[in-house]
């Protein structure tokens, strides 16, 4: 049985996990409409990989003997400023997630929860990937700068790197 405070903490990383999913799919949608094709596929799969991300947690709380609570999200945001500005806020968003994530594990430590523990260990190496893939993308914008013709082939290239990292 999960104590009521580690419950407390997966069923608010269950609503984590889907809201990074829902901010995702709205970044994709002002990529796809704003003719940034690559990175629109980029983003459509991350915002499937955080649905998986939740789904695991809704499993894993099932599973324990708890029910997973499925909540309402506020409206994700859906205009940006250029994909650097994108790739700026899911670097911001992703850090929060490594703290809330942290956290939990310093709580399964306190009250000797191995095996969430154990279960949490995986989310945590997806968090130091995912902050480091972010932190190169926004590397490469800047360096890019306002030279459009490099930015087109840095879209195709995102584009491609996604279909690599998803066969
Ligand atoms: Fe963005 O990764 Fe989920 O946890």
């Amino acid at each position: 049985m999960l104590s009521k405070n580690i419950e407390k903490l997966l069923q608010d990383q269950v609503k984590k996990e889907a809201s990074s999913s829902q901010t995702y799919l709205s970044m994709a949608c002002w990529a796809d409409v704003k003719g940034y094709n690559g990175a629109a596929d980029f983003l459509y799969a991350h915002s499937d990989e955080e649905r998986m991300h939740m789904l695991k947690l809704v499993k894993f709380l099932n599973e324990r003997g708890s029910q997973a609570t499925i909540s309402e999200l506020k409206a994700p945001k859906k205009d940006f400023g250029s994909l650097k500005e994108v790739f700026e806020s899911i670097l911001e968003h992703e850090v929060k997630v490594t703290e809330s994530i942290n956290n939990i594990i310093t709580a399964c430590l306190k009250e000797n929860d191995h095996l969430t523990n154990n279960f949490m260990q995986w989310y945590i190496s997806e968090q130091m990937e995912e902050e480091q893939l972010a932190r190169s993308i926004i590397d490469k914008l800047e360096m890019i700068g306002s030279d459009t013709s490099s930015l087109y082939l840095f879209d195709r290239e995102l584009g491609t790197s996604m279909q690599q990292h998803h066969q």
